[in-house]
This record gives structure tokens, C-alpha cells and sequence, in this order.
């Protein structure tokens, strides 16, 4: 680990002072009951990081590797490590099979536990062929025509399953590219129907404690349909399969301009709502940094997620799968990482600040500007210092990104794992 607990603690104490003058300011705002009570929800909130998003991501017209990516999954491990150590709030790590099969799974379990990590959802794919794979998913895999490929497919999930439990793991997020590129293509119906056959078999295989996630997407890789297409569509399939079975909402998978606080909202109701990928988007499935383009969404969200969850009783902190899905293609992996950790946890906290009762009174009364207002305020609240004091309570620093880039962590990297180190991703 290229850094070590007493040079947070020294980095810490260089920039109490200044955070100090900060939190008092606003915790005497807040009141202490509030303060604590958010301190407490931000300290105990994890966000899983996946594996594919530490090295540089790329598009389909290049890639431009930063250099000292981790090279396999114990690097990938170290540097979740890394993040979790700067900021005590990302201590899961989300895996993908084929890129990341771990050979040894009690070591890579132990590994992790090292860091202080767990092992969140488990990510299967069968959007790409593999190197020794039989038969081509070109048409799709869980949806395909010949019932070989289904079977390849169903069995490639499985096989996904049975790493996670080695891990400790207690999920498996599938997410399909099947679909369609062009009219007249498919058949609607019989790819939901083979596809839900397909799901129905991978989930007869799930472990008792285990969930199951059915992500949506609407559109990429194919262009005229998808056959988990949007959020109506991936909630009959968790309805069809059962309660092990729920829907899992990408923030950058809907069409333009989609209400997804609305549809937040009813899958929590209907106890579908099972996790997330954040991330955040101006065009489509982009995968920018969560909060950078529409933290005022992101914030929605969370107050839909905050007040849905305390309706049904739910622990914020481990009855939903949180999860990053982002790509990086300009920026260190890892610093964006960080950025995007603390974006979720502000929008969380300012949700956390909403007054719920006063915004019912608000609605039952069809007050409608003190409705916004009680919303904004909350928005517009800068609680940048909280988020710190949750950091130095947890010994995570003060400032991750700061730290990060006063030590040269990444130089470290380079150093240890050389220049032209490159990652599997996206
Ligand atoms: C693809 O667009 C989805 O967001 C997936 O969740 C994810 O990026 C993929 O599974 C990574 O392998
Ligand atoms: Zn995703
Ligand atoms: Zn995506
Ligand atoms: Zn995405």
C-alpha cells in the first residue's frame, strides 16, 4: 500500500483548523441532532467500486492509458484498497467474470479483507466473446435463436455465481446487450420469452441469500431495440422470476430527460428496487462522473431513495446494492473514483437534510413553491464540511483527492506497476 495510516492522520491534522472553522459554522446551523444524525448515515454508507472502472476507459475511437493501471485482479484489489483508505467509503468491490477470474478464492477473499472490502454484486458477461469461447453471442445471448448459445449463456452465469460464493459475494447483476439493431430483426415476444427462460434458469441456481439484479438499458450496443429496454421491462422480468429477483437502475440507461426519481420511487414501492450504478450523463449511457453534469437529479433521486427507503424501513446502508459504473477516459481513474464517492454522498446528505413532514404539509396543502423551496434549500446547502467531518471520524482524509495528489499516489503507481500498465474495462 503506497500509503500509510500516519500520513492521513498528519495530512489530517495540517487541515483541522481550517475544517474546524467550516463544520462549526454549519453543524451551529444545523443543530447537533441533525448534524449527528447525517454524520452518523455518512459514516456507515458504502459505495462498491467496480472493478473495470480503474483503468482508463476508452471509446470506440481510442483509448489513452494513464499509466500504472493495476494488471490483474490483485492490483485492482489493492487500489480499491487505496480509495477505501482515503475515504472509508468505499469498502466493496464489484467484479466481473470473465475479466477478473479469481483462481485462488479464499486468497483473493482474505486479500481483500486486508483492505478492510467486501465482494458487492458479481457481473457476468455475455456481451462479448471470449478467446476460447464455442459458440458467438453476435445475436444475442439469453434471447438467441439457437438454444446452444442460450445454454453457453445460462451456464456462464452459473459458473459467475459460484466465484461470487466463494467470495462472500451475495448477488449477480446481469446485464444484457440481446436485442435488435434493425426493424423486423426480432421477434419481440419470443426474445422476452427465451430470455425470461433463460433468467428463470440462472435463477433456480441462485443461493438462498442471494439476489438477483435485471439492469435496463435503452439503447448500445444494438440500436433499433433492447431486450431489457427500460425499467417497465426489467420490473416484469423481476416480477416473473421472483422475490430474489429485482431491478437494477443505471442512472445513464434511460432515453433523455427520463423522470428516474419517478421511477426510483415506484420500484421502491413495489419492492423491486434492488440497486444501482451511478454515474452521469449528458447524452447517453456516457459513464461521467456521478454529480458532474446534474447533481440537482442526482439529489432528487437520493430524496426519492431516503424517503421511500424510512417509508418501507430499510437500512440506507445495505438493503440496496450501491454500486459506481463509470468510465474514465481523460481523467486518473482513481481521482474520478473519488470525485464520484463524494458527489453520492453530498446528494445523500442533502437529501438526508429534507424536512419530510413539512414537505407532505407542503404537498397535502398544494403548496407548491414551499415544496421547491424545501427541496432547494436543502440543495443549495453546502455540506461539503459534513462530509469531511465523517471522514476524519472514520480516519479516511480530510480531502482524499488532496492527499492523493500531495503524496504522487499515482507516480507510486507508475513506479511500482510501470507506464504502460493498462487495465481491463470499458
Ligand atoms: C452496460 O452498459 C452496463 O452499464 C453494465 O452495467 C456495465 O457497464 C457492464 O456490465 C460492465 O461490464
Ligand atoms: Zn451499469
Ligand atoms: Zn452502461
Ligand atoms: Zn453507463
Amino acid at each position: 500500500m503506497p500509503l500509510e495510516s500516519y500520513q492521513i492522520a498528519q495530512y489530517n491534522q495540517q487541515h483541522e483548523v481550517a475544517h474546524r472553522r467550516k463544520f462549526e459554522f454549519l453543524a451551529e446551523e444545523l443543530g447537533s441532532e441533525t448534524t449527528e444524525r447525517i454524520l452518523g448515515k455518512l459514516i456507515d454508507f458504502q459505495i462498491a467500486i467496480p472493478s473495470w472502472a480503474l483503468g482508463t476507459g476508452g471509446t470506440r475511437f481510442g483509448r489513452f492509458a494513464g499509466g500504472g493501471e493495476p494488471r490483474n485482479l490483485e492490483e485492482k484489489i489493492a487500489d480499491v484498497g487505496l480509495l477505501h483508505a482515503l475515504n472509508r467509503s468505499s469498502g466493496a468491490i464489484s467484479l466481473h467474470i470473465p475479466w477478473d477470474i479469481p483462481t485462488d478464492g479464499e486468497a483473493i477473499k482474505q486479500l481483500a479483507a486486508s483492505y478492510g472490502l467486501v465482494f458487492d454484486a458479481m457481473n457476468s458477461n455475455t456481451f462479448q466473446d471470449q478467446p476460447n469461447q464455442e459458440l458467438s453471442y453476435k445475436f444475442g445471448s439469453l434471447q438467441h435463436t439457437d438454444a446452444a448459445v442460450r445454454t453457453q449463456a445460462i451456464n456462464h452465469n452459473i459458473d459467475v455465481i459460484r466465484y461470487g460464493e466463494a467470495l462472500g459475494s451475495k448477488s449477480l447483476t446481469v446485464w444484457l446487450s440481446d436485442g435488435s439493431s434493425f426493424p423486423g430483426q426480432l421477434n419481440f415476444r419470443k426474445a422476452f420469452q427465451r430470455t425470461l427462460e433463460g433468467l428463470q434458469e440462472i435463477y433456480a441456481a441462485l443461493p438462498a441469500d442471494w439476489k438477483i439484479f435485471v439492469e435496463y438499458k435503452a439503447f448500445e450496443p444494438n440500436f433499433y431495440s433492447t431486450t431489457v429496454g427500460d425499467w417497465g421491462q426489467s420490473f416484469l422480468y423481476a416480477s416473473k422470476l421472483g422475490p430474489k429477483a429485482y431491478t437494477l437502475v443505471d442512472l445513464g440507461h434511460h432515453l433523455p430527460n427520463a423522470n428516474i426519481e419517478q421511477i426510483v420511487s415506484l420500484l421502491l414501492m413495489e419492492e423491486k428496487l434492488g440497486g444501482f450504478h451511478f454515474n452521469d450523463s449528458k447524452y447517453g449511457d456516457d459513464d461521467l462522473t456521478a454529480g458532474s453534469i446534474k447533481p440537482y437529479q442526482l439529489f432528487l433521486i437520493f430524496n426519492e431513495l431516503v424517503d421511500g427507503m424510512d417509508t418501507r424501513g430499510m437500512n440506507h446502508a445495505s438493503d440496496l446494492g450501491w454500486m459506481i459504473d463509470a468510465s474514465h477516459n481523460v481523467k486518473d481513474p482513481l481521482e474520478d473514483l473519488l470525485q464520484s464517492v463524494e458527489a453520492i454522498k453530498l446528494a445523500y446528505a442533502q437529501a438526508l437534510l429534507v424536512d419530510r413532514l413539512a414537505l407532505e404539509e407542503a404537498r397535502t396543502n398544494n403548496d407548491v413553491a414551499a415544496a421547491q423551496e424545501l427541496l432547494q434549500n436543502a440543495f443549495r446547502t453546502d455540506l461539503r464540511p459534513l462530509l469531511a467531518e465523517a471522514r476524519l471520524r472514520a480516519d479516511a482524509a480530510l480531502n482524499p483527492v488532496g492527499l492523493y495528489r500531495e503524496l504522487s499516489l499515482r507516480n507510486k503507481l507508475i513506479e511500482a506497476r510501470g507506464l504502460k500498465a493498462v487495465a481491463t474495462g470499458l
